[in-house]
């Protein structure tokens, strides 16, 4: 396949506005996003989306988890199109950028194309995954992974949120239930562009991260009972205090991730204490343990030594654990030929670029169990992501698109 010219660059300011505008669609309180999966705000966000690929002469198919597939027409309709995308839903305080960067690059490129007239072989197809974030809805990835046949629909649609109201009854409110069956759609292959969420582009210099690898994961929900009881007449020797699982647990928990490190994570981000009063001794927690790596093996023996070592400090405490999986996924290594266009793609294009491992995890993971995958990063700001503070500069943005697009468009095949 011919690569594209160095000479093709993508409207960078445009992007940006983009990118800012969407941002105006559930904004946070401190200048981020919070356009949680199947809200309102999700819902308007997508009407826009919409609106702008329709605009650029894309049509649209959407499957019955949501997922969004704005289509280019290529010169070969029977050859498999390439995908490009991300999410478009945040986190509750979430930056403008996660995923919002991949969508809006894919769509980028479609603008970018149609104003030069360029023509590919296979299809080019824009793509908005439903609850990328698993945060409203776990798990992460969720329609990325209905999609990858690791979760079945039914599964999905029954999840709660915290008010009980059940994701499938949620998309169908807000009008986004398609008909599509999900994981019909075959690809040619499928990139995504998403900022790093960690500090190593920026403290090294570098404007692309070419995604070899990225981390697995492992989501625990435990659930720690005690017993309810007055914080100011119970004697101390008769508490079951579950707040001090919780807490035992959390130090437990960062403890193995430091015995394997550097290459493990581990903490806890979502906690529930019951009833949550000032003046009873919590009898229930409910949280979320989340531990990452790339090696498969660390993340089985993290697993394994808290199976070991969370029950025995509960008995101690004289309160009892269940605990249970809610997402998963092992470390994924992308398709080379894939990684190797994103590389060479950096390089004609002058961008400075290391290859590097996600330690956060995507819809690519999924997708790249049924097509080739690979990813583009580009810095973000002290490495910060998930807090409002995100921020990345327009040149990171650009150069990501940059490289996605001649990624894209080399695998699409420009024709004439
Ligand atoms: O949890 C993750 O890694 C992703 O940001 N949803
Ligand atoms: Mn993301
Ligand atoms: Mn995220």
């Amino acid at each position: 396949m011919a690569a594209p010219g160095e000479n093709l660059r993508i409207n960078g300011d445009r992007l940006w506005d983009t990118i800012h505008e969407i941002a105006k669609i559930g904004p946070g309180i401190a200048g981020g996003s919070n356009r949680q999966t199947v809200t309102d705000e999700d819902g308007e966000g997508r009407k826009l989306f919409q609106k702008w690929c329709e605009d650029a002469g894309l049509s649209m198919g959407v499957d019955q988890m949501g997922t969004m597939f704005m289509h280019r027409e290529g010169t070969d309709p029977d050859a498999l199109p390439v995908y490009v995308g991300s999410h478009l839903d945040t986190q509750p305080t979430g930056g403008r950028y996660d995923g919002v960067l991949g969508v809006l690059a894919g769509l980028e490129i479609v603008r970018t194309l149609n104003d030069m007239d360029i023509k590919t072989k296979h299809p080019i197809v824009v793509t908005n995954w439903t609850n990328e974030e698993g945060t409203r809805y776990a798990p992460a990835m969720m329609a990325s992974g209905v999609f990858a046949g690791e979760f079945t629909q039914e599964w999905a649609y029954d999840k709660e949120d915290a008010e009980g109201k059940k994701f499938g009854d949620e998309l169908e409110r807000i009008g986004w239930k398609g008909d599509e069956v999900v994981g019909d759609r075959k690809m040619h292959a499928f990139f995504e562009l998403h900022i790093e969420q960690g500090p190593i582009l920026e403290a090294e210099g570098k404007d692309i991260g070419v995604v070899t690898h990225g981390q697995g994961l492992r989501w625990i929900e435990c659930t720690v009972t005690g017993k309810e009881s007055h914080t100011g007449s119970t004697p101390m020797p008769m508490r079951k205090n579950a707040g001090r699982g919780l807490a035992q647990i959390t130090e437990l928990v960062h403890k193995i991730a430091m015995d394997n490190a550097p290459n493990a994570v581990g903490a806890i981000g979502q906690v529930n204490v019951y009833p949550n009063s000032r003046n009873i001794i919590p009898g229930k927690a409910i949280f979320t343990i989340d531990f990452r790596s790339h090696e498969l093996d660390t993340l089985n023996r993290m697993v394994e030594r808290l199976y070991a070592e969370a029950p025995k400090l509960c008995e101690e405490l004289g309160v009892c654990l269940e605990h249970e999986i809610v997402g998963q996924f092992d470390p994924p290594a992308f398709d080379e030929g894939c990684v190797k266009a994103i590389r060479d793609a950096a390089e004609r294009l002058g961008y400075s670029h290391k290859d590097i491992i996600s330690g956060a995890g995507h819809d690519a993971c999924w997708i790249n169990k049924v097509a080739p995958t690979a990813m583009v990063m580009c810095p973000c700001v002290d490495g910060l992501s998930h807090n409002e503070a995100e921020d990345i500069s327009k040149e990171w943005s650009t150069a990501g698109a940059e490289v996605l697009f001649h990624a894209v468009v080399e695998t699409a095949e420009i024709v004439g």
